[in-house]
């Protein structure tokens, strides 16, 4: 039986070679891939977080766990995504200006693959000029924004004023730590998904 609480331990020491044999060794023994990332992965990166806040690490704890996370998450995305069913949609994403968060962007990606959308990773760092064009250009049904920073979250109302003016018709959808569904009716965005598993019901009902 896979040690999942071994692998949230390896994440929170940012033991990248340890955090990737217990992955490979979960599934290999048949452990649910969601399992690995809930459990585990998830797990182990939320008391990262928590150990962040109250300073007992600083950032380049935080960069290592990141870095482990990183990798035993590629070795899942492919179980994730054979999860997947027909495509149901094309999801053009990213994480707004000014921010470089992008481990709960990924995962949001990684599960709307699995769910059978085409995914457009634009990275992170992206201006509302950069999401127009690119959502002009590939026709997606869907523009997805993450923001992990209260001092970018402003960069979603931007870019969604910016697709609108472009004439954009994408249904819009903002996640990430600090928003709420207050914040996106607020700025008027279609949808908001506290987490990776429901921002792919969010999608599926915003394309239905
Ligand atoms: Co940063 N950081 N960070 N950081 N970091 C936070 C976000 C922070 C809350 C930590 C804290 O103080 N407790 C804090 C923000 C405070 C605030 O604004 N209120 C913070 C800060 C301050 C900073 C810096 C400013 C620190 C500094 O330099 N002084 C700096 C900013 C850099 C920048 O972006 N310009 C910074 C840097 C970094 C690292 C580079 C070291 C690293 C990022 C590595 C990377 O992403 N490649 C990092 C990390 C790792 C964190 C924490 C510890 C973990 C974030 C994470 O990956 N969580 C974070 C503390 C925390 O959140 N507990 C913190 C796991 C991930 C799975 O969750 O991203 O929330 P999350 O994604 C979830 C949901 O939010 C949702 O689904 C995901 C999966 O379930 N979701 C969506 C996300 N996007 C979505 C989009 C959707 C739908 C759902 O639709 C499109």
């Amino acid at each position: 039986m896979a040690d999942l609480k071994a692998l949230a331990d390896a994440i929170i020491k940012g033991d990248q070679e340890t955090a990737v044999e217990i992955t490979r060794a979960a599934l290999d023994e048949g452990t649910a891939a969601k399992a690995v990332l809930d459990d585990g992965l998830i797990a182990g990166m939320d008391v990262v977080g928590v150990r962040f806040k109250k300073s007992e690490i600083y950032i380049p704890e935080v960069l290592i766990a990141a870095r482990a996370m990183k990798s035993a998450v590629e070795i899942l995305e492919p179980e994730l995504a054979k999860a997947g069913v027909e495509p149901t949609g094309k999801f053009l994403i990213g994480t707004v200006q000014g921010d470089l968060h992008d481990i709960g962007k990924n995962l949001v990606a990684m599960m709307l693959k699995g769910a059978g959308f085409e995914v457009i990773d634009l990275g992170v760092d992206i201006s509302a000029e950069k999401f127009v064009e690119r959502a002009e250009a590939t026709g997606v049904q869907l523009v997805g924004m993450s923001a992990l920073l209260t001092t970018t979250m402003p960069g979603m109302e931007k870019t969604l004023k910016a697709l609108r003016d472009a004439g954009v018709s994408a249904k819009v959808m903002i996640g990430g730590a600090p928003i709420t569904q207050g914040y996106a009716d607020k700025i008027g965005a279609d949808g908001y998904a506290a987490d990776a598993a429901s921002a792919v019901d969010v999608a599926k009902s915003l394309v239905a």
